[in-house]
């Protein structure tokens, strides 16, 4: 009995024991019971000085992945295809062989770029992915590289680059002591945050409304952020760039503006926007021209004023204009760097200063077949299909994908899946067999969660308070089980083994002595250069080390050559001239035209964990959510089956009416639509509904590349 600490409990444990949660950023700390080595129940650690004992729904389920017999636990090789496959278990060794020998050959015959990679979203919650995965996938040396990032957040990383030099340099509002927060496509009371970690948001939030602040949202569904906000405004899918244009106008017009020392060039944005106003705004995004003078004027009057657009303004077809124009607006009111405004985390390994997490680059290549730039080294997801599928010099012929699921989670997966049966080779590294995985010639399988050393090298880098926090694995690993690092260690060597063009000698015996090296002892050396706080300390403290709240560090942290801040990116203000024409289109919008916009929720994860009973009991939630007027509008009776159409395809789903919904908006949420059911290595997954991305159109991006999975023109029919 007691709480273990150190090391993996014996088989027999029973007692207590911290872990943590890798499932979302808010990186919760947790305290599992354990009987008989089993987890009976588990709980927010209390005494952890970041998530103070916040735990939601998916973390009290962590263990189900642990204990679930669907999960994949030695690697497996597809014989047939499709509805007769079948899955056979295989050794370790006969697997990583077949892999290495599936990648290599496609490189060997037809050059580097025939290999195409994803990296979906949990490689952003494992050590060893950051440790080994990334450095893996580096000695492939292939221009097609793909990740969940540009379904996702590029916009950000793309405006940070240009305006603070690094791409994860993001200025993180700080919600324990801002007096207003304002807040456009985001809802972390069922996301817990992102690009701000942010466990316990409902506390906090409390805290800042007893404290005599405000929140105010921006978004097309009263979310249930909404709902508890001081403030909610409807605004038209994809118009939120003119709503910020707007009140940068008025910011500058009024001169409400006080931008720090280091900021350069307000005069290009009050030239960029001075067509911009308020008024402009109204009809385009339904926001009242008043409300936006109005929010305008408080946020820069408000004693720490933080101003933060997530998910739904990234991925609508001007996310970059709108997270330019939200870093305009902290900077022009002096809240960036600002207690009370946002600030900078300065995390125990710094990814930013260190340059573990590069800086970022833009168009060094582009795709072969749309000619659309490279972000990061990474080619926008939404054309990873058409390189697939379209012959020449540098198609892709064989596929690596990394804990992701791209034929539920990117634009036209249907037709992803289709590309993926048409490669001479495809494997995963992935715990499930689903929608993805399903095509894959072999499966990898790393351990899980619970059974691996975890420091989260990326979030708490973006967290409201520094701390740090090191989690040993809380079980040991099985013997025939191997962990992710060790999969990325033995598919770099015995990949470039089989390459007719590999590096020297002396370089592959370099890069094999750091692939040996774990991800722990990675970590220890970067903690010990780092020096703010040491392995014996968060091993002595797993409940995690407090390292005070955030402090201003400009213009000392910025990356920028110069030190200096310049608020006119080109990359993303030439775009200004794409918005403009986009708005003086003269195009008469399809009078049935609804626009489709997605949503989370507190229990779901993504696309996975839709076979644990814990989160898929209760109210189903895969319907299409429409407003009363709407569905009045074309006959259609709640509860009935619709087809939603849109350019690239059709799905029939059940309706359910939402007040809650802007008239001429429809929800459906990410992640539905499984079709892998019921068999001994599937998913046994329990909740019915479609694909969003099914609906949702590779060709709609914004300049970064990022898909513009928001905002799609449907429409819907009995
Ligand atoms: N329309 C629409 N589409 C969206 C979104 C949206 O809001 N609307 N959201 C987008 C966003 S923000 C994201 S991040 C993406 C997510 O897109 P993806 O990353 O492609 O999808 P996930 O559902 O996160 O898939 C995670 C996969 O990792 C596997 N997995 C889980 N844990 C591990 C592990 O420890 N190791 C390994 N190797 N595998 C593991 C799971 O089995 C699963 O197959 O979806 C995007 N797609
Ligand atoms: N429970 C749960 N938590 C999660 C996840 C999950 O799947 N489930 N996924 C995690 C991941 S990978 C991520 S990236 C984060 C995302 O974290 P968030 O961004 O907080 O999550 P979303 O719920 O996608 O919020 C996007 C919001 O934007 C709104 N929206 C859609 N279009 C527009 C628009 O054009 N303008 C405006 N202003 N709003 C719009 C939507 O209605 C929605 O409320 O969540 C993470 N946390
Ligand atoms: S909020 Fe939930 S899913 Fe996210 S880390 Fe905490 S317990 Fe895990
Ligand atoms: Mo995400």
């Amino acid at each position: 009995m007691g709480i273990l600490t150190n090391g993996p409990v014996p088989d027999d444990f029973t007692g207590t024991r911290l872990g943590v949660c890798n499932l979302c950023e808010a990186i919760c700390g947790l305290e599992l019971s354990i009987e008989g080595g089993r987890v009976t129940s588990i709980r927010g650690n209390e005494a952890d000085p970041l998530s103070r004992g916040h735990i939601c729904p998916k973390g009290v389920a962590l263990a189900d992945i642990y204990d679930d017999p669907d999960r994949l636990r030695r690697p497996v090789r597809r014989i047939g295809r499709g509805a007769d496959a079948e899955w056979v278990e295989i050794d370790w060794d006969e697997a990583l062989d077949l892999v290495a020998e599936g990648l290599a050959t496609a490189a060997n015959r037809h050059g580097r770029d025939a290999i195409g990679i994803y990296l979906g979203n949990p490689n952003a919650h494992s050590l060893g992915s950051s440790t080994h995965g990334l450095p893996m996938i580096k000695t492939l040396r292939t221009r097609n590289r793909f990740s969940a990032s540009s379904v996702d957040q590029i916009p950000h990383q793309f405006v940070a680059w240009q305006m603070y030099g690094h791409q994860l340099l993001l200025p993180i509002p700080d919600i324990d002591r801002t007096s207003y927060f304002l807040v456009f496509g985001a809802n972390p009371m069922a996301s817990n945050g992102s690009l701000m970690t942010v466990p316990d948001f409902p506390k906090r939030l409390r805290a800042l409304k007893k404290r005599g602040g405000r929140m105010v949202v921006l978004d097309p569904r009263r979310t249930e952020t909404a709902k508890v906000a001081s403030e909610h405004h409807f605004v038209r899918p994809g118009s939120d760039a003119v709503v910020l244009l707007a009140m940068l106008q008025v910011l500058l017009a009024e001169d409400l503006i006080s931008p720090a020392a280091y900021v350069d060039d307000v005069e290009a944005v009050r030239d960029l926007v001075s067509d911009f106003t308020p008024e402009h705004a109204e009809p385009l995004s339904g926001v009242p021209a008043d409300v936006i003078r109005r929010i305008t004027r408080e946020f820069a009057a408000a004693d720490g004023a933080a101003a933060y657009g997530r998910l739904g303004v990234s991925t609508h077809g001007f996310g970059s204009i709108c997270q330019w124009a939200i870093q305009c607006l902290n900077l022009l009111t002096g809240n960036v760097d600002r207690e009370g405004g946002l600030l900078f985390p300065e995390p125990a390994v710094d990814a930013v200063g260190r340059g573990i997490i590069g800086r970022g680059h833009f168009d060094i290549w582009r795709s072969r077949v749309r000619g659309i730039p490279e972000y990061g080294g990474e080619l926008p997801v939404s054309v990873m299909r058409e390189e697939i599928e379209t012959p020449g010099d540098g198609q892709i012929r064989a596929v690596l994908t990394v804990a992701g699921n791209p034929v539920l989670s990117t634009p036209d997966g249907k037709s992803l899946a289709r590309a993926f049966d048409s490669l001479d080779f495809m494997a995963a590294v992935d715990i499930y067999l689903n929608e993805t995985t399903r095509h894959a010639d072999v499966i990898l399988p790393p351990t899980t969660a619970l059974e691996r050393d975890h420091y989260d090298i990326v979030f708490h880098g973006l967290a409201v308070r520094n701390t740090a926090r090191f989690t040993p694995a809380v079980f040991a690993k099985p013997d025939d089980a191997r962990h992710d690092w060790q999969v990325f260690a033995e598919l770099a060597r015995r990949v470039q083994d089989r390459l007719d063009s590999k590096p020297g000698l002396r370089k592959r015996l370099a890069q094999r002595a750091r692939f040996a090296l774990s991800p722990t002892i990675q970590l220890t050396a970067l903690l010990a250069t780092g020096r703010k706080v040491s392995m014996r300390q968060m091993r002595a403290h797993p409940e995690g080390v407090d390292l005070g709240p955030l402090r201003p560090t400009l213009p000392g942290r910025l990356q920028t050559k110069d030190k200096r801040i310049s608020l006119n990116p080109t990359l993303v203000t030439d775009d200004l001239a794409r918005l403009r024409a986009s708005l003086a289109s003269t195009e008469v919008p399809d009078p049935d035209q609804l626009l489709l916009i997605g949503r989370r929720h507190q229990q779901d994860n993504n696309s996975w964990m839709h076979n644990t009973e814990r989160l898929t009991r209760g109210k189903p939630r895969h319907q299409l959510l429409m407003h009363p007027d709407d569905l009045a509008a074309r006959d259609i009776e709640p509860g009935t089956h619709v087809t939603v159409t849109s350019r690239v395809g059709s799905v029939v789903v059940e309706v359910a009416g939402a007040e809650d919904m802007m008239p001429g908006v429809v929800s459906l949420p990410h992640g539905y639509g499984h079709q892998v059911d019921g068999t001994r290595l599937g998913h046994a997954v329990k909740v019915p509904g479609v694909s969003i991305n099914d609906l949702t159109d590779p060709e709609r991006l914004d300049v970064s590349g990022n898909a513009a999975l928001n905002g799609v023109p449907v429409t819907v029919t009995a």
